[in-house]
Formats: structure tokens, sequence, C-alpha cells
């Protein structure tokens, strides 16, 4: 028997029959993991085009880096660099996601075929984007945010007495909001913002309760591709976290463990072994 009925279905997405797999464009000269490597639309929609070859479902499109310390990009910037490359995706029939915290953006992202739009703010950032999102009728992921991270930490913000129930409740209290806001119900995606003011241990216990955010009642996302805290576990307790491209066998793993937890997608710059792992996972759930 599949639990895949378990992963929550999505008003206005395809359906898969397993954990889907988002591939990551960053059109960004910094994102962390990534940055300067698809800086050109060509070259950004060549790589999405490649993603899909190699398994993506979707494809998150983002130009703002969101790691600690980055300066914002002004809108237009973010238009220029994001709008150009949703097109050309949407255009291939590609499912296009948009990674955007403004409005504006969405918006346009939105008009040029992006299917979700994916708010590393939930909606907090631009008052103007539960708004938008609700008019458009369109997905909408809510992550799990406290704010912008300053300074190079990323840890600002992140103090936690008890990470699972805090995130849930903040989560849960958001996803309201959005509701409240006109974005339907069957639309909305949750995701525990991993990295995102948490630490390593704040990531791996919010992995290992991923069922408590799925009693949220809404399909999870899970972005742990390249992040900090698989450096950490890499490295070991004295050792020095391998830079973020050679994360990738790790983020697979991870792939794996919320696939089988029932996630309903995992957001990754390396497709093909995500890819794997997901088939992997779903052929494991259907033998039960
Ligand atoms: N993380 C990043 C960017 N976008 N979107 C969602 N929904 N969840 C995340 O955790 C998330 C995200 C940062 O990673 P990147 O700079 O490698 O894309």
């Amino acid at each position: 028997m599949s639990t895949y009925q378990g992963r929550g279905r999505i008003d206005g997405l395809p359906v898969w029959d397993r954990c889907a797999v988002m591939g990551v464009v960053n059109v960004t000269p910094d994102s962390f993991s990534d940055g300067g490597r698809w800086f050109d639309t060509t070259a950004a929609v060549k790589h999405g085009l490649d993603l899909v070859g190699q398994g993506a479902d979707l494809v998150d499109v983002g130009g703002e880096s969101t790691r600690p310390g980055a300066t914002r990009v002004d809108e237009t910037e973010e238009l220029r660099r994001v709008i150009p490359v949703v097109r050309g995706l949407a255009s291939e029939g590609v499912t296009v996601s948009v990674d955007t915290m403004r409005a504006r953006v969405a918006e346009q992202a939105l008009a040029a075929g992006a299917t979700l739009v994916n708010d590393v703010s939930g909606g907090l950032a631009d008052p103007a984007m539960v708004p938008t999102v609700a008019a458009a009728g369109a997905p909408f992921v809510v992550m799990h945010w406290r704010g912008f991270m300053e300074g190079g930490s990323g840890n600002i913000r992140g103090t936690y007495a008890d990470v699972v129930s805090e995130v849930v409740d903040e989560l849960h209290a958001r996803v309201d909001a959005v509701i409240a806001g006109g974005i339907a119900p069957h639309r909305i995606v949750v995701d525990p913002g991993l990295g995102f003011s948490k630490d390593a241990e704040h990531d791996l216990t919010l992995l290992a309760h991923l069922d408590r955010l799925r009693a949220l009642g809404h399909p999870v996302l899970v972005a742990a591709s390249r992040k900090r805290f698989l450096g950490r576990i890499l490295a070991g307790p004295e050792g020095a976290p391998p830079p973020a491209r050679e994360r990738d066998a790790a983020t697979a793993a991870v792939s794996a463990i919320a696939a089988h937890r029932g996630a309903w997608a995992v957001r990754v710059h390396e497709v093909r072994a995500t890819a794997d792992a997901v088939r992997v996972a779903r052929a494991v759930e259907a033998a039960r």
C-alpha cells in the first residue's frame, strides 16, 4: 500500500506518485552553494532543462540570495534575473516555481508561466505577497521564517526551547494568516526552513520530527540541499566542513529520509542522486 495520499495534493499542481523533486536554479552571483554559475538567462534556462532531464519534476527559479549577510537585490534587478528564465522554462513545458519574497516578482513570474510561489518569508517580507498570490489563485510555499538573517552565523533569532513545537506553532499561525488573506488551504505547502535562524542541531531535530510538520495537514517541502548542517555532520566534531558542492551525497541521503517520512517534495541543487533516492523510497513504501 502506498502512503502517497498522506503527502497531500495541491490544487494547481501536477500529482506525483512519490516525493517530488524540485531542482534549483539560482540566477544569482552570490548564492552560497551555486552562486554565479547560472547568472545568465541562457545558461540558467539550459541548466533548468538539464535538471528536468536528470529527473526534476519542477524547477525553482530564484534571483535573490537568502544566505546570511547577503544584501538584498533591488526589485528591478530581481525581475531582470528571474522573469526571462521563468518564461524560457515554462515555454518548454517545465513546471516552474518562483523563489521570491516580492509580490511584484511573484505576480510577473506567474504571468510568465510560473505555477507555484515559493516565499522563504511565508508572506512576511512583503505585505502585498499574500493578496497577490490569492488573487492569482496560485499555490504558495509558507516557509518558517523569523526575519532576515544578518551577519555571518545565520542563527540570529535562532533561540528555541523546543524547536519542533515552536516551528510547528509559528508555521500554524502563518498558515492561518495566509488562509485569512485569501489563499485556499489546498494550495498551501509548508516548509521548516532548514538553516534559517536554525543551527545544525535544530535542522536535525526538525528532520527527525517531520511527522509533526506533516500533522499541520499541508504538504511538506524539505530544502536541505548542501546546507551548513550537512557540512557539520560530514566534518565531524573537529574537522572543517567540506565545501557546499561536496555535500550532494549527504543531500541525497536526506532526500531518501524525507521521502520515506512523507515529504511532498525535496528542493535540491544536484538532481540525479535525489531522483534516484525518491524512487527508492517510493519502491520501499510500495513494498509495505
Ligand atoms: N532555502 C534557500 C532558498 N530557498 N526555499 C524554501 N522553500 N526552503 C528553503 O529552505 C530554501 C528556499 C537557500 O538555499 P540556496 O541559496 O541554496 O537556494
